[in-house]
């Protein structure tokens, strides 16, 4: 069979060659990874089982799975045909309880991408601190924020979890972008605005290079889609051309992304100001839905929340308050918008606050009480974090020495 000789010779080499530290990534058991093999001959099929076989992959109908990254990687160097894996990559700042604002307009979304992906989610931590952070709490914040994301349905085994000051790499190739990013652009980012004029005090350079931070988190990992809320339309647009700048002066070294913005829930708003995004850090608790809310509370905020004088259930551009209760209620109900108008049509507002209010609190009740689950083992919550920064590191490598050769810097 010499084509699969050839390629396992070659691949022999290459395991021989990794540095050590790559051979045997600390992973979790339980840890597979899949390749997907589609309309091959028999020949190749062949080929890849008796591969799967040598490797330690494991070969069922179209699927390669495979518990060793570098193994996972090989094969996709040897068989570029195959590798075409999109990458996923978004994060959430520890700076505050979690919103349903980052649960509808981000992780919830998080949860959309099937296997066919890779999936790295990482709790940011370096950008939290371009705001004064309380450290107890700050050490408290990722164990929870991961718990979260884990609550709401990612798999730690298939998605890789990690904290982002865990993988040096990224303030690394941070600061490299800070030199292919120009002052101007910077100036325009409308989140640097808002919070350098709710943070007087403490308008630091950090807060104003936080975009060219964010897109090496996305260049990082060669990522194909970030999903994200509206918010960030502008700095991932931002990592786009630094990608695209990057690319052009040193010839092909980053993907450039593209975001996955959900149309429905891309911008929750407050529920006290609604022209004003929702926001963790929004110091008027009643603004704000935590997902971690009890039911009472979620029904006292929603019943609180600012409509109008109208008393009429309509979606509508000049009824802001209103509308928000309405994408809140479809989000988790599923209705249309035409479902909610008429199910609520004659009624005050008094009923339909109460119908968002147990709506929200109904979907929102699994998610508490596995989160609780969670939060109980803080070891494997530990274990998760340091497998999904091992894993994480990994490709951070990769993009590290490709960025570093293409600059020249001595290696
Ligand atoms: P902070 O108040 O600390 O600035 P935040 O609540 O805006 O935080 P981030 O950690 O900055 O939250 O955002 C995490 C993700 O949640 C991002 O993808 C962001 O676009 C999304 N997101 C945040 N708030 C909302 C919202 N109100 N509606 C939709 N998506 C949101
Ligand atoms: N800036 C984002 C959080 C963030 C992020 C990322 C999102 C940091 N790095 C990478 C997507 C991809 C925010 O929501 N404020």
């Amino acid at each position: 069979m010499p084509f699969f000789s050839h390629f396992c010779r070659q691949l022999q080499n290459k395991v021989a060659a990794a540095p050590k530290e790559n051979r045997f990534p600390a992973l979790d058991k339980r840890k597979v990874r899949v390749i997907m093999i589609k309309n091959e001959n028999t020949a190749k099929r062949r080929s890849y089982a008796a591969f799967a076989e040598i490797f330690h992959f494991v070969f069922v109908e179209n699927h390669l799975f495979s518990q060793k990254p570098l193994y996972f990687e090989l094969f996709k160097e040897t068989f570029p045909m195959i590798g075409d894996m999109k990458t996923v990559l978004s994060g959430v700042q520890p700076s505050g309880n979690l919103t349903i604002g980052n649960y509808l307009g981000a992780i919830r979304n998080f949860t959309a991408f099937p296997d066919e992906y890779k999936r790295f989610y990482c709790v940011v931590d370096l950008h939290a601190i371009t705001v004064r952070q309380v450290p107890a709490e700050l050490r408290r914040r990722p164990y929870e924020t991961l718990a979260l994301y884990m609550a709401c349905g990612l798999d730690e085994t298939k998605n890789t979890l990690f904290v982002q000051s865990h993988v040096p790499a990224h303030a690394e190739l941070g600061w490299i972008l800070d030199c292919y990013t120009m002052f101007g652009e910077l100036s325009r980012m409308t989140q640097f605005k808002d919070k350098s004029s709710k943070h007087s005090e403490n308008v630091n350079a950090g807060l104003f290079t936080y975009p060219t931070l964010m897109a090496s988190d996305i260049l990082l990992y060669q990522t194909d889609v970030v999903p994200v809320g509206i918010d960030q339309k502008q700095h991932l647009e931002l990592a786009r051309n630094i990608a695209e700048r990057f690319n052009q002066v040193y010839g092909d070294t980053f993907t450039v992304p593209d975001g996955y913005i959900s149309k429905d829930t891309m911008k929750i708003m407050s529920l006290a100001e609604p022209t004003a995004k929702m926001s963790k850090s929004d110091p008027n608790p009643n603004a704000v839905v935590y997902i971690l809310d009890s039911k009472d509370d979620i029904i006292r905020k929603f019943k609180k929340a600012v409509t109008d004088s109208e008393a009429e259930v309509r979606f509508s551009e000049d009824k802001p308050g209103v509308s928000n209760l309405i994408t809140i209620y479809r989000a988790f109900t599923g209705k249309s918008v035409e479902e909610v108008e008429a199910e609520f049509r004659g009624c005050g507002y008094g009923d339909f606050k109460l119908a968002v209010g147990e709506a929200c609190a109904d979907g929102l009740a699994p998610v508490r009480d596995e989160f609780a689950r969670l939060m109980a083992d803080k070891a494997h919550l530990e274990a998760v974090m340091k497998a999904g920064a091992d894993e994480a590191a990994y490709y951070a490598r990769k993009t590290m020495s490709k960025v570093r050769r293409k600059i020249g810097f001595v290696n």
